[in-house]
């Protein structure tokens, strides 16, 4: 099958009900992020890992218009290039790109953020299986600040592998964004160049164990990071980034990110 002939995820994709129930908002007031299990359909998700697969040859290759792609640093000698995160990875993946206007995303965007969306970003973290780096604690809003005006944004992180504590899951420090921002320091990195200090044990956090098709939502304030994927198994997902329109500090809006609402 062709990429541009992969079928569009819609409700009919769907395991459960659209958006949020009163408790599962309830929970992300709490906690700061809540675990939505199948977010999307199994078979959806293995026909987006048709579209990523071989993706770090691909791009080393040919790298896709559009696409900003850092590279894991400092492998083996001999060992193929491992892609640590593609951004704009909607230009890379029909279905990405789908998702990123599918209704069991938006309608839970619109619960957390209000009726007028745009995707600010969508990230492929690829954590290749053994080469996969961690990622430092960090506040998503340490980053954003610099041309977001409030911390009004959500982040979705949807499986396309399993992920665990062998390959890379994601912890969250619960209740960590009721305390606003914390100064990030700069690390020498392509990708995560800001972060705060400390290995995985230095913050109480849970384990994000994940499976293909769930998706994670979480606020810009709360303090997360993941450790590294040594084990054999990759641990693919994306990251889709939105915000209330309104919000940039200074440019204008590339209409091509507006998903819902007036712009
Ligand atoms: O890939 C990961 O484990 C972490 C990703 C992350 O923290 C982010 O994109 O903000």
């Amino acid at each position: 099958m062709s990429l541009a002939s992969q079928p569009r995820p819609q409700a009919a994709d769907t395991t459960q009900a659209l958006g949020l129930s009163v408790s599962e908002l309830a929970d992300f007031q709490r906690q700061g992020y809540l675990l939505k299990r199948g977010l999307y359909s199994r078979q959806l998700i293995d026909q987006l890992r048709i579209e990523v697969d071989n993706l770090h040859a691909r791009e080393h290759a040919q790298p896709t218009p559009g696409a900003w792609t850092s590279w894991e640093q400092n492998l083996p000698e001999g060992r193929a290039p491992k892609i640590r995160q593609l951004m704009n990875s909607e230009v890379v993946s029909p279905i990405i790109d789908a998702m990123s206007r599918s209704e069991e995303m938006l309608s839970i965007m619109r619960q957390l953020i209000g009726p007028d969306l745009y995707l600010y970003h969508s990230k492929l973290m690829m954590k290749a299986a053994h080469d996969g780096t961690f990622t430092p604690w960090h506040q998503d809003f340490g980053y954003w600040h610099f041309d977001l005006s409030e911390p009004t944004q959500i982040n979705c992180m949807l499986a396309i592998d399993p992920a665990d504590d062998g390959n890379g899951a994601v912890r969250m420090v619960s209740g960590s964004h009721l305390d606003g921002l914390v100064t990030h320091q700069h690390f020498q990195s392509d990708s995560f160049s800001l972060g705060l200090a400390g290995d995985l044990s230095a913050y109480p956090s849970v384990l994000i164990d994940m499976e293909p098709g769930d998706g994670l939502f979480f606020g810009p304030l709360i303090i997360h990071g993941s450790g590294p994927n040594t084990s054999d198994r990759d641990r693919r997902a994306n990251t889709f980034a939105f915000d209330k329109s309104g919000n940039r500090k200074a440019g204008v809006l590339d209409p091509k990110q507006h998903r819902s609402g007036s712009l």
